[in-house]
């Protein structure tokens, strides 16, 4: 046979792609989503959020470009909105289902959301967004698989397992979230637990059960982990194995061999982990970060068991010891380590390194630091020194019906230095359609890790650092393989940058991952606007678009029977 000219072979590839992109698929969902109080993770009493009675919720299984439907009827007393953490939503922030772009789904009710899986791979979660819910439950993982025609840079693991592991509270979300609601002082009690997939560490007091992976000899097994807490950070490892990092938040990594990796609160990986020990059964522990948890007797060091089928032995003796919590030099010199494959295709089968960044022009820059603040008398968490108040009417619908007027005023918000009073705001920034943004992370929230997540795009990690940004950290920058995820660590009294290509119009959530944080005002929206059509059209509003605050019933969004605050009325909004 007559080899193929490289014009035909293209031609080849373009067809496949074509053919391939007919298939996207239609996953439909029903969710039952209510409040648990039997289950008990922990043998405390308290309500958990299940969805159809699962805890963790159902992993949604997509595949790049599928159509995913998720009819979600809330079963709770109270408003819920879901996010999909890292799913892009391209032109369609209607479907980010935060309180920016959603009315909450009232008691009682139903909502579909409708979201492609658009040009994206990799490893995500979904929690609820609004009301401290996510420190409840009502979190699942996602995973959006490659198109049969684009290759997988490493061989076909014999099973994947999703593991969620996070921090969790004795007290329930609802307790936790009227004391931030009411008192004057914030809720600062460390989580008690850290649940791998919503169990109990192995061996503790309080065992219901703990987690256990059955594996065989001699396979290889992808293991996504996500960090779904509230606020510490993890590393995670397995005794006696190595971790193959190979994929991070929808990015394939340079494929490195570790013996632990630091999971921070929102982030996603997977490794590959290959069952070349003694048949035996071995400790998964993921311990937290700047927190002295000694390895066994601490609540707060997860621990499941990695069971080889054929092993008879009964696990005892010490877990295996991970890098000291309090060094972070360990912390960043490995997330310095992790870049980007820029060889292997993704969603497409263009290499990654086509979308490098060693030579963009950079049109807009923010520095923004996250602090502590007291706003008359109340403590919050801020950006720039101003703390977001949540707005009954979504800034999407008042940006729809009403350009904004009336619910937000554009780039009030200081995006590069400190407001020098601290504040309330409905902050809302311009972001410019197709330019590249640099966004610098300060965290002076002392000795804490903080987190950062973008909806709608992805972070390229360009820069770690400590003590304060300046300009000179520049020149460390990695412009040619830095990582691109959807939300990046800041190391205590340190710096993050990053850079965003922001060809997605609509109206973004930027927030810290620190549940209490988030919840208390750390966070702001992007808005990127397209005024000419074309080429990238934003989807008109969804035909089953609820309506709420200003546009409710009610009209002035008052006491609106329709749709009712993202948050309880709390004293400091008056
Ligand atoms: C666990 O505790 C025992 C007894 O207190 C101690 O001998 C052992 O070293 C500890 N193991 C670890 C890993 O800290
Ligand atoms: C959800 O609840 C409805 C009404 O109670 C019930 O008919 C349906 O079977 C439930 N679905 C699931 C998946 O649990
Ligand atoms: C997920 O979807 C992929 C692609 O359709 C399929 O091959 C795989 O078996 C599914 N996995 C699970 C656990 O359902
Ligand atoms: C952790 O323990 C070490 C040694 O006991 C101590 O020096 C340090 O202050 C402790 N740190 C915290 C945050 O408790
Ligand atoms: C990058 O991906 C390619 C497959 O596309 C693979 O062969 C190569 O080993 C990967 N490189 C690294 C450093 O992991
Ligand atoms: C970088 O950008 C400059 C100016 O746009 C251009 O002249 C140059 O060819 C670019 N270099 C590379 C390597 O793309
Ligand atoms: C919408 O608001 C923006 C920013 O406030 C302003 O520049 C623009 O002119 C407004 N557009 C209309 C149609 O009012
Ligand atoms: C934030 O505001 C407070 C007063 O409300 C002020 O004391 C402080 O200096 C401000 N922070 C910065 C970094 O400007």
């Amino acid at each position: 046979m007559a080899s193929l000219s490289s014009l035909q072979k293209s031609i080849i590839l373009v067809l496949t792609i074509l053919v391939a992109g007919a298939n996207a698929a239609d996953i439909f969902l029903t969710w039952n989503v209510s409040l648990d109080t039997t289950l008990n993770p922990i043998t405390v009493q308290q309500p958990v959020i299940t969805i159809n009675g699962r805890f963790p919720g159902p992993t949604i299984n997509a595949t790049t470009n599928d159509f995913v439907h998720v009819n979600v009827f809330n079963d709770l007393d109270e408003s819920l909105l879901f996010t999909w953490n890292g799913i892009q939503q391209r032109l369609n922030s209607w479907q980010d289902g935060v309180s920016g772009t959603n009315c909450p789904i009232q008691p009682g009710q139903n909502w579909r959301y409708k979201f492609q899986t658009k040009d994206q791979i990799g490893s995500f979660f979904y929690f609820p967004s609004i009301n401290f819910q996510k420190a409840g439950g009502g979190f699942g993982a996602i995973r959006v698989n490659n198109r049969e025609v684009i290759a997988v840079p490493f061989p076909k693991p014999e099973d994947e397992f999703d593991l969620l592991i996070g921090d969790w509270y004795y007290d329930s979300y609802q307790m936790i979230r009227s004391v931030m609601d009411t008192e004057v002082v914030a809720y600062q009690t460390i989580p008690d637990i850290m649940l791998m997939n919503g169990k109990v560490p192995f061996g503790h007091e309080l065992t219901k059960n703990h987690e256990s992976f059955t594996v065989t000899s001699g396979k290889t097994y992808r293991f996504r982990i996500s960090n779904v807490g509230t606020v510490l950070s993890f590393n995670f490892r397995i005794q006696n194995h190595k971790l193959v990092l190979v994929e991070t938040e929808g990015s394939y990594t340079n494929q490195i061999t570790l013996d632990s990796l630091d999971v921070h609160v929102g982030q996603s990986y997977s490794v590959l982990v290959t069952m070349n020990q003694v048949e035996s059964d071995y400790y998964i522990v993921a311990s937290p970060k700047l927190i002295n948890a000694s390895a066994n007797s601490s609540s707060l060091v997860g621990v499941g068991v990695l069971h080889y089928s054929n092993s008879m032995t009964k696990l005892s003796g010490p877990l295996p010891s991970g890098p000291d919590p309090f060094d972070l030099d360990f912390s960043i010199d490995q997330a310095k380590s992790i870049r980007w494959n820029l060889t292997t295709g993704a969603a497409r089968p263009n290499p990654q390194g086509t979308f490098n960044v060693n030579n963009v022009t950079i049109s807009q820059t923010f520095i923004l630091e996250s602090s502590t603040s007291q706003i008359r008398g109340d403590p919050r968490y801020s950006i720039n020194n101003v703390s977001y108040r949540v707005p009954d009417t979504p800034l999407k619908l008042a940006d729809h019906f009403d350009n904004g007027s009336g619910v937000y005023q554009l780039d009030w918000f200081p995006t590069n230095s400190a407001n020098d009073e601290a504040a309330y705001g409905v902050s809302v920034v311009t972001g410019e359609h197709k330019g590249w943004i640099e966004l610098v992370f300060d965290n002076t929230l002392g000795g804490f890790m903080d987190t950062w997540h973008l909806d709608g795009f992805g972070f390229h990690v360009v820069g770690i650092g400590k003590g304060k940004w300046g300009a000179e950290a520049r020149s460390s920058y990695n412009l040619i393989d830095p990582v691109v995820r959807s939300t990046v660590q800041v190391y205590p009294g340190g710096w993050t940058a990053v850079y965003a290509f922001l060809d997605n119009p609509g109206m973004w959530n930027l927030r810290s991952q620190n549940l209490k944080n988030w919840y208390l005002g750390q966070e702001m929206y992007i808005r990127v606007h397209n005024d000419d059509p074309n080429p990238a059209k934003e989807r008109p509003p969804p035909p089953n678009l609820l309506l709420c605050g200003k546009y409710g019933n009610g009209g002035d969004g008052s006491q609106d029977p329709v749709g009712a605050p993202a948050r309880a009325p709390s004293p400091w909004w008056t």
